[in-house]
């Protein structure tokens, strides 16, 4: 078992974000890094909607499992679904997704202050979610290291939710999150600097984000894994995540099945036995769908990239 200190599970319950040096072997370093550079090379639909134009190169992805292998090794074989249990103090821990964020040298793209929780298709009440974020590279706040507010996770309210170099999924519905920047003196911030390897454990309700990368030379390479317990409620809200892939939830349901896969204390033959199949495949057809029905108007802003591509 790969144990958090008594320390570091009071850290993420206090200031809702814990470091952990060594988070993960050079082993699994390496396989992230090859397996960034392929989805870098072959991003999904999803994916070029993230990425974006003009975004200094920035790249991003997400459910990188569906497709490659390695992210899929990495979710059930990798010491993250042991952090995720010990952080979400839940005996059932299940994979909720995974994304990238690359930010090459010199890319001005930073990503705004916001939380997760708005961003995502499941009850704002019933979530008990932690992200794990990994960087491949060394990095400071001044190279994108990501930064938070301590104890921001505690603050009642749902602030609208932004993306680097993209407000697709802004709902307009929530509140704008104040000026966090004019207001630096009334926060205690976390941003420590990390080497490779090293992992920041975080709540889905608090605010965090990143500047862009100042180094002239190095890549700021980021993957993050999410974890949820399960009593994680789905619901499927305008401006959320879109789930790209056919599935069976309905608003209500826990999050379960094969695109949300058990890992802890065991996995689930018959939910992994889609992905063991092969390939994960998206629907685009569904997505378009789903984003007419959901919301006509991101569904114009999500076609439009689309066809610039
Ligand atoms: O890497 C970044 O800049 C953003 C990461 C982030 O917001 C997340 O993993 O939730």
């Amino acid at each position: 078992m790969n144990k958090l200190s008594e320390d570091q599970l009071n850290s993420y319950k206090k200031d809702g974000v814990v470091f952990v040096k060594n988070a993960i072997s050079d082993l699994w370093l390496d396989k992230l890094a090859d397996g960034i550079e392929e989805s870098i090379k072959h991003k999904s639909l999803t994916g070029k909607i993230i990425s974006g134009k003009d975004n200094g190169g920035f790249s991003g992805d997400i459910d990188l499992w569906y497709k490659q292998d390695v992210f899929y090794d990495f979710f059930l074989n990798s010491p993250c679904s042991e952090y995720a249990e010990q952080v979400l103090n839940s005996q059932v821990v299940r994979h909720f997704y995974d994304q990238t964020f690359v930010k090459p040298a010199g890319c001005h793209l930073a990503t705004p202050w916001h939380h997760d929780i708005t961003f995502w298709p499941v009850d704002l009440k019933k979530n008990n979610i932690c992200s794990i974020w990994i960087t491949l590279d060394q990095v400071t706040k001044e190279t994108s290291g990501l930064e938070f507010i301590k104890g921001s996770h505690l603050w009642d309210s749902y602030w609208k939710s932004y993306a680097p170099g993209s407000d697709a999924l802004v709902n307009k519905s929530h509140k704008d999150l104040p000026d966090i920047d004019s207001l630096r003196s009334s926060h205690e911030f976390f941003s420590p600097e990390m080497q490779p390897g090293d992992a920041l454990i975080f709540n889905a309700h608090i605010v965090h984000g990143s500047s862009s990368n100042l180094s002239l030379d190095k890549p700021r390479r980021a993957f993050t894994s999410r974890w949820c317990d399960d009593q994680t409620v789905f619901e499927d809200r305008i401006k959320t995540k879109p789930i790209t892939a056919s599935h069976n939830l309905k608003n209500g349901d826990f999050l379960s099945g094969p695109l949300f896969p058990q890992v802890r204390p065991n996995v689930i033959e018959s939910e992994l036995s889609l992905r063991n199949r092969g390939p994960i495949k998206l629907s685009k057809s569904k997505f378009l769908k789903d984003r007419i029905f959901k919301d006509l108007a991101g569904f114009f802003s999500f076609k439009n990239l689309i066809n610039l591509r």
